[in-house]
């Protein structure tokens, strides 16, 4: 992409409204804009960083065995009124008339809405298990929407539900869920620990939150340090594997990590004392396992082995694929700007001309653009004719993992300069070595 022809809107002033840092960022960088409250528009880079995120959802789900599809978001209200929830959900669901004046809904989840299409469909024990997911976009009437994408009332969430016969198989799927995340969330640079959480609206006693620790999270959190020193890293998993799945699941969640809403002083007393912390953390994901809540309620039972009908043992499974645009910046900015983990990133690698129009300056960065696309790799390249400054803030705010700067002293003894956002750190090379280390740095990430 050249900065020439991009829509992106940076904003040189800090917009008054945004309270949080990664609200801020997002504004100045240009990647949204409010429409109303709660509700926002994704520009080209704030979209582009959101399908990144997306796509890298989608990849993990599918290394788990699970099946994405898509449910409407406009829902009848007659499937909620069979499960309960349509009372139960309160002010939160954004409840609409058709011209019928039939009672439709935003979906704020969607459990009821799948559980329908299971019941349709499967009769017997013999197509389980089964785990269908989406994403898509989601509407909750939250009462203070309030920190950007961070609590939005629309939001894009992955939702995913899983199908089982026994509590077993449903535990198993619960702990897939959990290794899952946390392969997902690493890939985005963040360390998410799942934490003992509370059901709210969704059900069951069965459920964990995922928690990036930050300032600015809504959520008191209390935990043993020692559950950050645990990395998923790049492990081999076999998503079949009953007892390997188990045993991450209790690496992962043993040690004393809750929020509030479950925090037991007594029992993290017995945590050392060195060891104890509370903190403020971001929900990116929860997980829930409520066994036949909602089989039972809405009659979605299975024929059994034994020729019995059975109801199914369902949980749900999300993760705030919006939200963690913000989550992502508060992990990850300095005073200058976003710093995009390598993962998610929009472009791969800005490119500066600090001096447009001069030949020599312009015939390098268009060959270093050419060479990055070859590559499969997406630069930014600043073509505008601006002042080096500038050039650099924008940069710095956009936060590209790294930078070639390209000028015509350098190009006199046959250099560019490539600098990482996160150390500031440059080093002179030569064009063509300037592209090979960029190559290697993502075909490691
Ligand atoms: N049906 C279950 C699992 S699919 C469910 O709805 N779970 S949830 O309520 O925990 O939502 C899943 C994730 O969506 C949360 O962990 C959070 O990261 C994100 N989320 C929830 N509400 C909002 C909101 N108002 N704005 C942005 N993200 C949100």
């Amino acid at each position: 992409m050249r900065m020439s022809r991009y829509f992106l809107p940076v904003l040189k002033e800090d917009p008054a409204e945004a309270a949080i840092v990664s609200h801020r960022l997002m504004l100045r960088a240009g990647m949204i804009k409010q429409s109303s409250a709660g509700i926002y528009s994704w520009l080209p880079m704030g979209y582009k960083v959101l399908r990144k995120i997306e796509d890298i959802v989608h990849e993990e789900q599918a290394k788990a065995g699970h099946m994405p599809m898509l449910m409407p978001t406009i829902q009848s209200a007659d499937l909620w009124r069979e499960s309960g929830r349509y009372d139960d959900y309160g002010e939160e669901m954004l409840r609409i008339k058709d011209r019928h004046d039939r009672d439709m809904l935003f979906t704020p989840t969607a459990e009821e809405l799948i559980t329908d299409i299971f019941r349709s469909h499967v009769s017997s024990y013999k197509d389980l298990p089964l785990t269908l997911y989406q994403i898509q976009w989601k509407f909750r009437d939250e009462r203070r929407p309030r920190f950007g994408v961070m609590r939005g009332r629309e939001f894009y969430m992955k939702d995913g539900y899983n199908f089982d016969l026994t509590k077993e198989d449903a535990l198993h799927a619960y702990n897939r869920h959990l290794v899952s995340y946390l392969r997902t969330y690493e890939r985005m640079g963040l360390q998410a620990i799942p934490m003992r959480a509370d059901s709210g609206p969704i059900g069951g006693d069965d459920t964990h939150e995922f928690l990036v620790l930050a300032e600015t999270g809504e959520s008191e959190v209390f935990y043993d340090s020692a559950v950050t020193d645990l990395t998923f890293g790049d492990r081999e998993i076999d998503f079949d594997d009953v007892a390997q799945c188990q045993s991450i699941m209790e690496e992962f969640t043993t040690k004393y990590a809750r929020t509030d809403e479950t925090h037991d002083e007594a029992l993290f007393n017995e945590v050392p004392e060195e060891r104890r912390r509370t903190a403020r953390g971001i929900e990116v994901g929860q997980i829930f396992y409520f066994g036949t809540k909602y089989s039972d309620a809405m009659n979605a039972k299975v024929q059994g082995p034994d020729g019995k009908p059975v109801a199914v043992h369902m949980g749900s499974h999300g993760i705030g694929v919006s939200r963690l645009l913000g989550a992502i910046i508060e992990a990850s900015h300095d005073d200058k700007g976003i710093i995009w983990p390598e993962g998610v990133t929009p472009y791969h690698v800005g490119i500066v001309n600090l001096k447009q129009g001069d030949e020599e300056a312009d015939t390098a960065c268009e060959s270093l653009y050419k060479e990055f696309t070859a590559a499969g790799l997406e630069p930014l390249y600043d073509d505008r004719k601006e002042r080096a400054g500038g050039k650099f803030a924008t940069m710095d705010l956009i936060g590209l993992p790294w930078r070639i700067t390209v000028g015509p002293r350098g190009l006199k003894n046959g250099v560019v300069e490539l600098t990482s956002r996160k150390t500031g750190e440059s080093t002179e090379m030569t064009p063509a070595e300037a592209v090979a280390r960029v190559k290697d740095i993502y075909a490691g990430a």
